[in-house]
């Protein structure tokens, strides 16, 4: 009896609780609802720039343009185009500069590399731009940085570039090897060259301007992807480092500031700044920076804001990111308090051709992360791709095996 009376009594309360429950309401709230949340819808209202994808300014989806007017020699992987930096407008025109190769041959690894033969897609390169009246015929006008004698800085390989306007001068950032890639990692510093104009003539400094950290150091080995942008009246140069064991990398961002572009750059006392990541894209955004960060870590696929610059968090994920992005950011170099966004650049296709064949193509993507653009269309989170597009991922030699296998334990 006792126990018939305690079950109608628990069954009384539930019915009651469900009758007090206040549902989340079935038209997502603009502001966060004064009633108990999980810690996931808290995130929602907390966290993002808005508590809907279609809402978040830093969330777009990425759409992708076959460029004109660059050749490849049919693919035959003896010329790649890769690591776009930023694209400036000067006069009407918009201007990108990166890493072209020119070899005999294509890339054979450290070990079938020689003073001509290239290890790696970057290995014997130089820096080359092109112009374009609208972002999708491109002009391919030359070579802007030469690999210069021996010993100096870069002499055997010169690339993935990106730009500098500061006091009606222009700086190229690159990558100066003097080693080829892949003997040990992919060791490298920073270089930078200055000209007057965005068509050159580029005078070298032959001065390593962003160095290795020390001995046991995260960036003690390579100082990749140099981005410089104009924050808070000094150069925001971000780059990346790989470190720890090889073949199993890390890749995170650091930042080095200054207030000349020859240095000297500081680098942050945090970094690095960004923990995932592979090629650096950056931009104003609202009073301080966003980031997109690609391909490797826990937050790979993911767009980032730091309104100091430096501690950055998570404002969405994404899908199908430009690789090696540089996009065209009319405020980059304003010192700007209120960072606009960005709506299109270059980025790259790497691994194109067959395995003897690799080389890099450029290509054009577009997007929504603007401030004052609010395409709808852009802001969906998914991509209807071909069935062939997963399917051509294979099963990986790994995991070949379980073909043979009649039933999985
Ligand atoms: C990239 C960049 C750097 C690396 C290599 C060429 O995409 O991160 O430039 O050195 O790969």
């Amino acid at each position: 009896m006792l126990n018939f009376l305690t079950c109608l009594l628990f069954c009384c309360t539930l019915v009651s609780h469900a009758e007090d429950l206040i549902p989340f309401p079935f038209y997502m709230p603009d502001k966060k609802p004064d009633m108990a949340l999980s810690k996931a819808m808290e995130r929602a209202y907390e966290h993002y720039e808005a508590p809907s994808y279609r809402e978040n300014e830093l969330h777009s989806l990425f759409r992708y343009t076959r460029l004109k007017g660059f050749d490849y020699k049919q693919g035959n992987g003896t010329i790649s185009r890769r690591d776009p930096s930023k694209i400036i407008k000067v006069d009407g025109e918009y201007y990108v500069w990166y890493t072209k190769r020119d070899t005999p041959i294509p890339p054979r690894g450290a070990k079938g590399g020689s003073d001509v033969i290239p290890s790696s897609d970057w290995d014997l390169a130089e820096v080359w731009y092109a112009t374009s009246k609208d972002g999708f015929t491109w002009k391919e006008q030359g070579v802007a940085i030469k690999r210069p004698e021996k010993p100096n800085v870069g002499w055997r390989s010169v690339s993935t570039p990106d730009i500098l306007v500061w006091k009606n001068k222009y700086y190229l950032y690159y990558q100066g090897f003097m080693e080829m890639s892949g003997k040990r990692g992919d060791d490298c510093p920073v270089t930078v060259s200055v000209a007057d104009s965005p068509t050159g003539p580029w005078t070298p400094t032959h001065k390593v301007v962003i160095p290795n950290g020390p001995e046991g150091a995260w960036d003690s080995k390579s100082i990749h992807d140099p981005y410089p942008l104009v924050h808070n009246g000094k150069i925001y140069l971000y780059y990346k480092s790989d470190f720890g064991k090889s073949g199993i990398l890390h890749r995170a961002q650091g930042l080095a500031i200054a207030e000349n572009p020859l240095g000297p750059f500081d680098k942050h006392e945090l970094n690095p700044v960004l923990n995932s990541g592979h090629e650096t894209t950056l931009f104003p955004w609202k009073e301080g920076i966003a980031a997109l960060s690609i391909r490797h870590g826990n937050e790979n696929n993911t767009i980032q804001y730091a309104p100091d610059g430096v501690n950055f968090e998570v404002k969405s994920s994404v899908s199908l990111m430009p690789v090696a992005a540089g996009p065209y950011i009319p405020d980059a170099f304003i010192d700007t308090k209120n960072g606009k966004g960005i709506l299109w650049g270059l980025s790259h296709f790497a691994h194109q051709g067959s395995r003897q064949h690799r080389h890099s193509i450029l290509a054009r993507f577009d997007c929504d992360l603007h401030q004052e653009v609010n395409e709808p269309s852009m802001r969906d989170t998914e991509y209807f791709l071909k069935s062939d597009v997963y399917f051509s991922q294979g099963l990986g030699s790994a995991f070949e095996k379980r073909k043979k296998m009649s039933t999985l334990d």
